[in-house]
């Protein structure tokens, strides 16, 4: 595994934090109408993303997740501006503002999507590993779903199949204890997610997931098994998410208290203290790096604000082609 040193800290720490800001301001912004559709956000499972890149190669690795996932692409390389824009539905947006919440895209970054479909992504996940291992690319795909996909029988034809053809493929549950507003323990005969790997006799694992250390060193050991021709590896990622499923969630499947004792071990409190305790920056130096991931969401916002809509043509130019329509060429 990569080491983890002070720079690891201090950029998972602007990171996390920058992650958790500006999915406040989308919150913020929904609620004035600016953002429409829907919004899941991903606040208080930042330390899963922030373990997850430490153990990727960003220069050829893969990664497709479910909705929640605005902050996955920022994490690759995507330009947060552009991911603001496109959940304004605004021109600049990564889908030129057609997408939206659930939709981020970006195959420059190798990020494959924002899946609405529950488990939808998870066989789409193997097939980007499956074209690597056939064009003989040494690049790992990981893969992620929520606790409420690992029931769907996609999951278990892409589990079999990822075994068979030794995919290098990692998958990732993320396991945030509820689907929507159902618990795992009223799904599920057995609540132990990861032991699912074991009827493919596939490499599985429990793993703490609300400190980005725990999630480098496993997704570490995945990562490097599938590169090296060694298949696939699921984990169940333990985590949890303070906000509602979406942001029309009255919440009434859980306590205040719960969530609280959850924010006692908060990713980004818990790399702040390893910051301080180590002085690795001052308290000047962490007043620099908040102030920042201010301007920058702001940055964010200004740029999406003042964005023009699409023209309504591009409508035309995405979904229909045909010889004797006005607007023939598909121009994206
Ligand atoms: C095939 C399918 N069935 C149902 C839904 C409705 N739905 C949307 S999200 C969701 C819950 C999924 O929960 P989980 O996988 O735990 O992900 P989380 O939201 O916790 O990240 C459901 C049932 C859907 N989008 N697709
Ligand atoms: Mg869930």
């Amino acid at each position: 595994m990569k080491k983890i040193t002070k720079e690891v800290y201090l950029n998972w720490y602007k990171d996390m934090l920058f992650w958790r800001k500006f999915e406040d301001k989308l919150a913020a912004v929904y609620i004035q109408q600016k953002v429409r559709g829907f919004l899941h956000l991903y606040n208080g499972q930042e330390a899963v993303l922030a373990g997850s890149l430490h153990a990727m190669d960003l220069t050829k690795d893969k990664m497709i997740t479910a909705y929640r996932n605005h902050v996955q692409p920022i994490g690759m390389g995507v330009d947060p501006k552009k991911v603001m824009a496109e959940l304004y539905g605004k021109v600049t947006g990564t889908s030129k503002g057609m997408g939206g919440s659930m939709h981020i895209f970006s195959k420059e970054h190798r990020f494959y999507g924002g899946h609405g479909i529950v488990g939808g992504q998870i066989p789409l996940g193997a097939g980007l590993a499956f074209g690597d291992k056939y064009a003989g690319n040494d690049a790992v795909t990981l893969c992620y779903m929520g606790d409420g996909a690992v029931r769907q029988g996609s999951l278990h034809e892409t589990f079999n199949l990822a075994m068979l053809w030794q995919l290098p493929v990692v998958f990732i549950c993320e396991n945030n204890g509820y689907a929507m507003g159902t618990s795992v323990e009223r799904t599920s005969h057995s609540t132990e997610i990861w032991k699912l790997g074991l009827g493919y006799e596939m490499p599985c694992k429990a793993v703490e997931g609300m400190n980005p250390v725990t999630v480098a060193e496993e997704v570490s050991k995945a990562v490097e098994r599938a590169r090296s021709g060694g298949g696939p590896t699921f984990l169940e990622i333990k985590t949890y998410r303070y906000r509602g499923h979406s942001m029309s969630d009255a919440q009434h499947y859980r306590t205040k208290a719960e969530v609280e004792e959850y924010k006692k071990i908060d990713p980004i409190t818990q790399v702040l203290d390893v910051i301080k305790e180590n002085k690795y920056a001052t308290d000047d130096e962490i007043s620099a790096i908040d102030k920042e991931v201010k301007r920058m969401v702001k940055e964010c916002e200004e740029f999406a604000e003042s964005s023009d809509y699409p023209p309504v043509n591009q409508l035309y130019d995405m979904v229909y082609e045909q010889e004797d329509f006005p607007f023939v060429q598909h121009k994206l």
